[in-house]
């Protein structure tokens, strides 16, 4: 009996100390709020289930002489290293200790409370599936335009450089985010190459991102799409490419830009900021006036871009730009690493 009691007092803890883990990663690191709440409930739940029991169970809790501590404390192999990792561990952690919960008291002949356990188990599978897609696919999403300079591709403007050959330079120039757009050739085409260019990426540990086509960027799991106001709807996009792909949308305006926000887009560009003759069907540029207001009013990642070069980059700075694009005043450089090198020493000055 008192075995018994003390099993379940251990792995009621158990269970809502690894729910209060998740729980606070999905609030701290993901700002997931629906989860968050449905763990808190969860939780809630554990304590409430057992809480008849509550002074039985302290009255049998021996923690100094548990066994089990001084093994713990001893053991090397539970170093985790990254977030999913730990989120992973916690999951197995409360979805054993439920078990325990809901074995021991069949012992002790509380079928009716065993069985709201084995409920709760039931919901804790459901739970870790839509943690791993929703909360950390959220989390992997939100830190992408997390660096100085955007690439982008045009083979039309880079003297004579297939797109292949302009992402090996920009690499090797260490750009750490690109984006493969070409309007002027076949599906066929673009698709050969864009396997070639994830092969590249993946080994340089660079983001890949896929302009226009959706089924392009799915088929070689490039990391991102990147899409227009005349696409597919952000939600269609999302239920299209999954949980883990970035979603970059261009905007020209604080509507778009808030309307991006609101349906979910995990980075937007910003522009035309001035005249470009890169895009064909560019509309005409917004200036650095809607740059300042996307930098001042909103909370998205955003990268700024349209006939940005090294003359008019500090404008673009001063209104609060971090992550630049740029088309032909990249790949269009006679040496793109070269040209990196100076574009970078003005953006530190
Ligand atoms: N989207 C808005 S402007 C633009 C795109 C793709 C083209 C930017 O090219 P450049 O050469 O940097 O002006
Ligand atoms: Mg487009």
């Amino acid at each position: 009996m008192q075995a018994g009691y003390r099993m379940i007092d251990v792995n009621v803890n158990r269970m809502s100390e690894g729910l209060r883990v998740l729980e606070d990663i999905a609030r701290f690191y993901g700002a997931h709020a629906k989860v968050t709440d449905e763990i808190r409930h969860m939780r809630h739940k554990a304590r409430k289930n057992s809480s008849y029991l509550y002074t039985l169970l302290i009255h049998e809790r021996d923690a100094t002489n548990d066994i089990g501590f001084h093994i713990s404390q001893q053991n090397t192999l539970d170093r985790k290293k990254d977030i999913k990792t730990v989120v992973i561990a916690n999951f197995k952690r409360v979805q054993e200790a439920v078990r325990v919960v809901e074995e021991t008291l069949k012992m002790l002949g509380e079928n009716e409370r065993s069985k709201a356990y084995e409920e709760m188990r039931y919901q804790v599978y459901t739970l870790e599936k839509v943690y791993l897609q929703e909360v950390m696919g959220s989390m992997h999403r939100k830190n992408v335009i997390d660096t100085d300079l955007y690439g982008i591709t045009a083979e039309e403007f880079a003297r004579g450089r297939d797109n292949v050959e302009q992402v090996k330079k920009m690499i090797e120039a260490g750009i750490k985010v690109i984006q493969y757009r070409e309007k002027d050739q076949k599906k066929l085409y673009k698709y050969k190459q864009c396997e070639k260019i994830r092969k590249i990426t993946r080994e340089a540990e660079v983001t890949f991102i896929v302009n226009d086509d959706i089924d392009i960027a799915c088929q070689v799991k490039a990391d991102g799409v990147h899409i227009g106001q005349d696409d597919l709807p952000i939600e269609v996009v999302r239920s299209m490419v999954g949980e883990e792909m970035i979603i970059g949308l261009s905007t020209h305006s604080p509507n778009q830009a808030h309307d991006a926000v609101a349906r979910g887009a995990d980075y937007i560009g910003v522009g035309p900021i001035f005249k470009t003759y890169t895009k064909k069907d560019v509309c005409d540029p917004v200036g650095l006036s809607y740059l300042e207001y996307v930098a001042t009013n909103l909370d998205i990642p955003f990268v700024s871009i349209g006939g940005i070069k090294q003359h008019n980059m500090e404008k673009v700075i001063e209104k609060g730009a971090k992550c630049i694009a740029m088309v032909t005043e990249i790949v269009g450089a006679e040496d793109i690493v070269e040209q990196v090198k100076t574009i970078r020493k003005i953006m530190r000055k």
